[in-house]
């Protein structure tokens, strides 16, 4: 049998430090997922998920605007956003580091070049629609180009000109970087000097776009071409934030600085791209204070306003992060996209600093928070993330559906998720020059670097079905000592470690196990973290979850669904937490899950047929001993909403 060929393999990924940066690590050299949990996923998201996208685009109309801006088309614009063109460039770039990946396993190889040959027409097409839509000064925005007679930055509040004009910028990095292309970049570098000359310090505007997103690609353009104006443009429009410029509302990340704010606030996308380019600053400046905000702000966020699935934004309206503790269940808003954006954060920050909780956070929003966007076959999204679906409940449709759809109006989530995924690796590990820091666990292999010498680990676990991983040395320079760090994740109440069989004592106090040697190929490593099912319960200020507990096993969130438990509802399920929690291998159940199953009773509505729901506080309700004894069987969170339509929950009543 041949060697099993990687899902993914590449170093073309994003957040390329510059080479100069003052980070404490660097994104790891080459990594390749190969096998395991996130092999699947990624395939269903190679298969499945990317190539949709030119048909989709096609049917909400994006494709035809391009051909509209570019006179090549004639009909009305189609779509209701001035961001419609940022769906298409955040598909060239899932597309793009697709591309920069060798063939998914298990298949033909003349079938796999098939495939991305395809694809790879598809970008090129897709490319030339872009291209032929850009105006000769170099901007692009269907929208104002379409509809307001070729206006432009009279509405940066909502306009979103420079966030497409990021999010262009990103695919043509991925591009480039992935594939060697050149074409979407020169698109993206005419359109950012075009940026160059009209905004600034005495420019025209002196002012920025209400939705951050062209700052981090700005860093990513200064990372590619080596231009040092893209990164003080990103510095400055940065800095130009929370000066009342654009009105001094939170939901434009305009009411207050980055460097003197207490928490995150306002749209919870537009904080997290704006944080992630903050972070991206200070690992290319070295810049202590914004440094220091970030830190500050990371912490405030993850102590009072996320939600226990990593999801963020507790508010419908304006898409809000909300108040301190105000983390409702069924109105969890927790948009995809704001996920992804906290990831992005987190990773920059783990760069930055080099600690060990970011990847706590990256593991638990990519597990729950991201993952439970896309459905298990990779063709309908989610774009809110609820802990909660009611009995009874009415769903309204349309974009905020707790129903699986095909694509959205706003369809900003699908093709985020993609872009994601398709980059995945260059999330688990890094370097620091030292040896190699393991953040994530996936099956792979991760190349590091020990002064100026590669060192290759490959990892191997069913993670997060079982908690053991193993490592082994594949190459090492053999004469000097490098350090394999591996995450101890926070929810883990204990962990073993194994080098050549001998345990390893070590506390991991500050989240890094580290084991420094000279190492030698075939040397290996095991770890065995603690997966035992758990239940969590939340701080008291969190009032919408007083009084429940929540099901964990691992880094997974789990939940119930009414499919699971005929014979009525979920609103009436209460859990007996003095009974264990047991959990069960199931293969044959949502693409192969393990359960956690947990004693329960299904409450008798106090007073049923009354006509009030409320009474004299500590009377009524019934004795717990006459309530029917209910099998809890709880599932990951990620794979709700998969099966039939029904009530869920996360949080569960103790009483
Ligand atoms: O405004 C562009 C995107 O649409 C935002 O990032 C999402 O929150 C959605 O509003
Ligand atoms: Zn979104």
């Amino acid at each position: 049998m041949s060697r099993t060929s990687p899902t993914t393999a590449g170093t073309a990924g994003p957040v390329l430090l510059g080479p100069g940066a003052h980070a404490t690590l660097r994104p790891a050299a080459a990594a390749a997922i190969e096998g395991g949990f996130w092999q699947v996923r990624r395939a269903v998201n190679a298969r499945a998920g990317i190539p949709q996208g030119p048909r989709l685009l096609e049917s909400a109309g994006n494709l035809h605007d391009l051909r509209l801006a570019a006179g090549t088309a004639e009909g009305d614009f189609r779509g209701d956003y001035p961001f419609m063109d940022s769906d298409v460039y955040k598909w060239l770039e899932a597309a793009s580091w697709q591309l920069g990946q060798s063939a998914p396993d298990g298949r033909d190889a003349a079938e796999a070049d098939g495939e991305r040959a395809a694809l790879a027409g598809e970008v090129d097409r897709i490319i030339g629609l872009v291209a032929a839509a850009q105006q000769p000064d170099g901007y692009l925005n269907t929208w104002f180009q379409v509809t307001k007679g070729g206006a432009r930055y009279q509405d940066l509040r909502w306009g979103h000109e420079l966030y497409c004009a990021g999010h262009l910028i990103q695919a043509a990095v991925a591009h480039h970087r992935s594939t060697g292309g050149k074409e979407l970049l020169r698109v993206a570098t005419r359109f950012a000097d075009h940026i160059d000359t009209v905004f600034g310090p005495g420019k025209a505007i002196e002012s920025f776009d209400g939705h951050p997103e062209v700052e981090t690609a700005l860093v990513e353009l200064y990372r590619e071409t080596g231009e040092r104006r893209y990164l003080d443009l990103a510095q400055y429009f940065v800095d130009r934030h929370g000066h009342g410029v654009l009105g001094g509302e939170a939901y434009c990340q305009d009411r207050v600085p980055l460097r003197a704010a207490e928490n995150v606030e306002g749209h919870a996308v537009r904080q997290l791209y704006l944080l992630a380019a903050a972070a991206d600053l200070a690992c290319e400046t070295g810049e202590a204070e914004l440094r220091a905000a970030g830190e500050r702000l990371w912490r405030a966020m993850t102590a009072t306003k996320t939600h226990l699935t990593g999801g963020v934004g507790a508010h419908h309206d304006k898409e809000d992060f909300g108040d301190p503790f105000e983390l409702p269940t069924e109105r969890a808003y927790c948009e995809t996209c704001a996920a992804i954006a906290s990831i992005q954060w987190s990773w920059r920050m783990a760069l930055l600093t080099g600690e060990a909780r970011y990847g706590d956070l990256i593991e638990r929003t990519l597990f729950n928070g991201v993952l439970s966007g896309v459905s298990l076959d990779g063709e309908t999204w989610l774009y809110v993330n609820p802990l909660q679906i009611r009995d009874g409940h009415t769903d309204l449709g349309g974009d905020k559906s707790a129903r699986r759809t095909e694509w959205f109006r706003c369809a900003c989530c699908p093709p985020n998720v993609m872009r994601l995924l398709a980059s995945l690796e260059h999330y688990v590990t890094s370097t620091d020059g030292a040896g190699l820091q393991v953040h994530q666990y996936a099956s792979g292999r991760y190349t590091g670097d020990a002064a100026g010498r590669p060192v290759v680990v490959s990892a191997h676990t069913t993670y997060p079905a079982a908690g053991t991983v193993t490592f082994t040395v594949e190459e090492t320079p053999g004469d000097r000592p490098w350090t394999l760090s591996l995450r101890i994740p926070h929810w883990s109440a204990g962990f073993a470690a194994r080098v050549a069989g001998e345990p390893v004592e070590d506390t991991a106090a500050d989240g890094w196990l580290r084991l420094e040697r000279v190492w030698a190929p075939g040397d290996e490593v095991t770890l065995e973290l603690d997966l035992t099912p758990r239940l969590t319960s939340a701080d008291p200020r969190v009032d919408a979850v007083r009084g429940c507990v929540a099901i964990e096993r691992g880094p997974l969130v789990y939940c119930l669904e009414q499919v699971d438990h005929p014979g009525g509802g979920l609103d009436d399920i209460v859990i007996d937490t003095s009974r264990p929690l047991t959990e069960q291998d199931r293969p044959d159940l949502l693409g192969g899950v393990v359960t956690v199953r947990a004693a329960g009773r299904r409450r008798a509505a106090p007073d049923s047929g009354h006509w009030w729901p409320y009474r004299a506080a500590g009377r009524g309700g019934t004795a717990p001993d006459e309530d029917p004894a209910v099998p809890l069987t709880a599932i990951p969170y990620y794979a709700w909403a998969n099966r039939q339509d029904g009530s869920m929950r996360v949080w569960l009543p103790t009483g």
